[in-house]
């Protein structure tokens, strides 16, 4: 039996005892150990009835035991569906009425409130918290220690990620054996990772960035990983010294800076740092190689398509730059309108074409097309600008889209939220500059004519429904929302107007 993804990037790990996941407060894992816990909850999943094709939803705290479950989904012939463990009931239940899984894996705490929504599409509820245990571990080691891998082709899911939309309801991007792999191995080789590198790994691993950009280019090169629950300066700067790596976004990297323990002495064994998810400031980028002597090198992907371009890693790192395209991505910026090819040196619509490109929207045909071109081009929504030796720079984004700390967030959501609270008529919600964040979110607020606005309510209401970070950091009352002739809400005004204070 093959089965495209677990074939070349873990069965090579059966029996290989160096160090995959390294962990500060428990053993380490080595590849092989990680391979058969992986076989032991694919016998899990299928006494849970998995069948090829079948979803596994899972919002749970990282551990190892999380990712080994992601490579037993695949050799099981399943497709993984992490969430963002920050989702409220109310997101959770529009993912899992979705993608109707056969498997809803969550924290214990959050069975009472998951298991009515998991009842209506018949799928089973099993726990995982964070040291690993619960009902789907409890029973592995009575498990058999090798499981027959699942046949899968390229062209088969391997994952479904949800990306909110701009207009409407959240996107599943279905993800393929091939695009995953294509994408790892591109990475791993341009990067020119190795089974001597030691990646720090602090992102979550519930999106592209954490689970394939960092453990799909690990795994494929057979590197370590310091495998750090969540995001700390303080565990960062201790494992400096022993590692050679470091995948983050850029709120990472300003932190890192705003602490003086962050030296050239104390980043000389690393050989590589890289940033995503968000634009990274050039003047970040600048004051990192004064301080340590490293270039971050930026890339720029999209959960749709993995990675599409790259900065080089020989050669120069281009501050405010993503670099260019990966060696099998073909990128072009085209007139949003026409849909022609800008001339050279332009702004245009970045649109990309390549094996990492997604197969469509789960279940939405109308939306895959509107984005997926037939020729096999992907509109990104990013407004990009190439120089005349080939660095892109994203310049803008047509998508109503804010990026908080590496997390996008759809204003179009919270404004929803906020427009069916009854003292509100209307709302917009904007992105301004952060230094932290990058972006920060702000709400601004019409009030209906005679009432009252609560902010405390309102922002009771939004912390019900919304996980912590699309929360606005503050609230505006106004008079009216700023239009323009065609009735558009001009939020570029609201931005300038409410960016200070
Ligand atoms: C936490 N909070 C946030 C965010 N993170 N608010 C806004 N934006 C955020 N990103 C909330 C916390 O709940 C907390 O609320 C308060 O803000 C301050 O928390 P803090 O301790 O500072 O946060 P943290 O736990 O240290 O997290 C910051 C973080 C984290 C480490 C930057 O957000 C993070 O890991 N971001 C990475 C996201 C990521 O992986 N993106 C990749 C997407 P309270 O004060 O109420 O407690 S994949 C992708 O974009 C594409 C494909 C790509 O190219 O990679
Ligand atoms: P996601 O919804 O998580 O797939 O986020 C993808 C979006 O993040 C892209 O369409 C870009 O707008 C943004 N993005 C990712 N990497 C970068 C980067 N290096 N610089 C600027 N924006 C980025």
């Amino acid at each position: 039996m093959t089965n495209h993804f677990y074939d070349h990037l873990f069965a090579p790990h059966a029996a290989n005892g160096s160090c995959f996941l390294k962990r500060d407060d428990a053993p380490s894992l080595s590849y092989a150990e990680f391979v058969e816990m992986a076989a032991r909850i694919a016998h899990v999943l299928r006494d849970n009835g998995i069948e090829p094709g079948d979803r596994i939803v899972v919002q749970a705290p990282k551990t190892v035991e999380m990712v080994a479950l992601y490579a037993a989904t695949i050799q099981a012939g399943g497709v993984f569906l992490p969430l963002n463990t920050g989702y409220k009931r109310d997101e959770v239940e529009y993912f899992v009425t979705d993608a109707k899984p056969r498997v809803l894996v969550c924290d214990p705490s959050a069975v009472v409130a998951l298991s009515d929504i998991a009842a209506t599409v018949g799928a089973t509820v099993l726990t995982l918290d964070a040291g690993g245990k619960g009902s789907l571990t409890d029973g592995l080691a009575d498990q058999a220690r090798t499981f027959e891998t699942v046949s899968r082709g390229p062209d088969d899911l391997a994952a479904l990620l949800y990306t909110s939309g701009t207009t409407g309801r959240s996107k599943g991007a279905m993800l393929t054996h091939e695009n995953l792999l294509s994408n790892a191995q591109a990475l791993t080789d341009l990067w020119k990772i190795t089974k001597a590198d030691t990646l720090i790994h602090a992102l979550p691993i519930f999106h592209t960035h954490g689970l394939f950009v960092a453990l799909n280019t690990s795994l494929c090169a057979g590197a370590c990983v310091h495998f750090m629950a969540s995001f700390s300066v303080d565990a960062i700067l201790e494992a400096l010294p022993h590692s050679t790596m470091l995948m983050g976004v850029p709120t990472f990297y300003t932190r890192l800076l705003a602490d003086d323990r962050l030296t050239r002495g104390l980043a000389a064994n690393m050989r590589l740092f890289v940033s995503g998810s968000a634009p990274l400031l050039a003047d970040t980028h600048v004051e990192f190689t004064t301080r340590t002597g490293h270039h971050i090198l930026e890339r720029y992907g999209m959960t749709e398509t993995n990675m599409n371009t790259s900065n080089p890693f020989d050669g120069e790192r281009r501050p405010g730059t993503v670099g260019k395209p990966l060696s099998s991505v073909e990128l072009r910026l085209t007139n949003s309108e026409t849909g022609d090819i800008v001339e050279d040196g332009e702004i245009g619509m970045i649109e990309v074409r390549g094996p990492n490109v997604f197969k469509g929207y789960w279940q939405m045909p109308e939306k895959t097309a509107e984005e997926l071109r037939e020729n096999g081009f992907f509109i990104t929504g990013d407004l990009g600008q190439i120089s005349a030796d080939g660095y892109l720079s994203i310049v803008g984004r047509s998508k109503d889209l804010i990026i908080t700390g590496g997390y996008n967030v759809y204003p179009k959501e919270i404004e929803d939220v906020l427009n069916d609270i009854s003292s509100i008529e209307e709302s917009a919600v904007f992105g301004i500059p952060d230094a932290d964040f990058g972006e920060a979110i702000i709400a601004a607020l019409v009030v209906e004519p005679g009432a009252a606005a609560d902010l405390e309510e309102i922002a009771g209401a939004v912390t019900t429904k919304l996980a912590r970070f699309k929360h606005p950091r503050r609230y505006e009352i106004i008079d009216a929302l700023p239009r323009n002739a065609m009735g558009k809400v001009q939020k570029n005004v609201l931005r300038e107007e409410l960016s200070q204070g």
